[in-house]
């Protein structure tokens, strides 16, 4: 293995890539006042990178609700919710690609680094399509095939195989704690988009994506 050389970048999608945060919430949020279940921004918070049944069992717990409900209608309920959300994620555009990202893939395209998406979503192809960023992308992680949800290293593991490079040669790139826990699991250098408490276990901190660039983070690898 040759060290210390950049050969993939895999990024998240929900908080890196677009913010499709706020209509999860919108969708968590119609459920959760149909079950009388207290929910507001501030929780929501805690369901970012969380698979979809977690989030469920979040809101639940929430409401102290979470033994209410057998495993069958947790599912019907988790179902409805996700066809609300597929609907609200009409309304996106490539106009939602959050700052910075396009020059930084053009600048991963022009030097030939792969590139990867490694989220734990459903319908992350869908997003891709619609904000017009599926063509930048190697490999998209499908995680209905991933076994363990983050923070577990195994979508950014599968993201290295299926690109055929070694973890220590990728760098993961995430907004949320159990993500970043995930990519120093895989053994990948993590940067972290987010605040400095909100990033703590990342390799490098990043205040919003507007600040990926090419040249800083090779330099940042070479010496990491
Ligand atoms: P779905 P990421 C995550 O995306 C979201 O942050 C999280 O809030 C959501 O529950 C999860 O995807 C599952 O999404 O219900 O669409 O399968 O951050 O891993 O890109
Ligand atoms: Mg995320």
């Amino acid at each position: 293995m040759e060290k210390n050389n950049l050969k993939a970048v895999v990024f998240d999608l929900d908080g890196v890539l677009t913010d499709s945060a706020k209509y999860h919430y919108q969708a968590w949020k119609m459920l959760a006042d149909k079950l009388g279940i207290p929910f507001d921004e501030e929780y929501n918070e805690k369901l970012k990178g969380v698979s979809r049944m977690e989030s469920l069992e979040l809101i639940l717990q929430n409401g102290n609700a979470q033994d209410k409900y057998t495993q069958e209608k947790k599912v019907a309920i988790a179902t409805e919710k996700n066809e609300f959300y597929k609907q609200l994620l009409h309304q996106i555009t490539p106009e939602d690609v959050l700052p910075g990202i396009h020059d930084f893939l053009e600048q991963l395209k022009a030097v030939c680094i792969n590139t990867a998406v490694a989220s734990v979503s459903h319908n992350a192809p869908f997003i891709l399509e619609r904000l017009e960023l599926d063509k930048y992308f190697d490999y998209i992680c499908d995680a209905a095939q991933v076994p363990r949800a983050k923070p577990f290293p195994d979508i950014f593991l599968s993201a290295a195989q299926n690109l055929g490079v070694d973890p220590a040669n990728c760098i993961g790139v995430e907004d949320a704690q159990a993500g970043i826990q995930a990519i120093n699991a895989a053994g990948m250098m993590s940067a972290g988009v987010g605040t400095e408490s909100q990033m703590q276990e990342a390799k490098l901190i990043l205040p919003s994506t507007a600040k990926l660039e090419l040249g800083m983070l090779k330099e940042y690898f070479q010496l990491a």
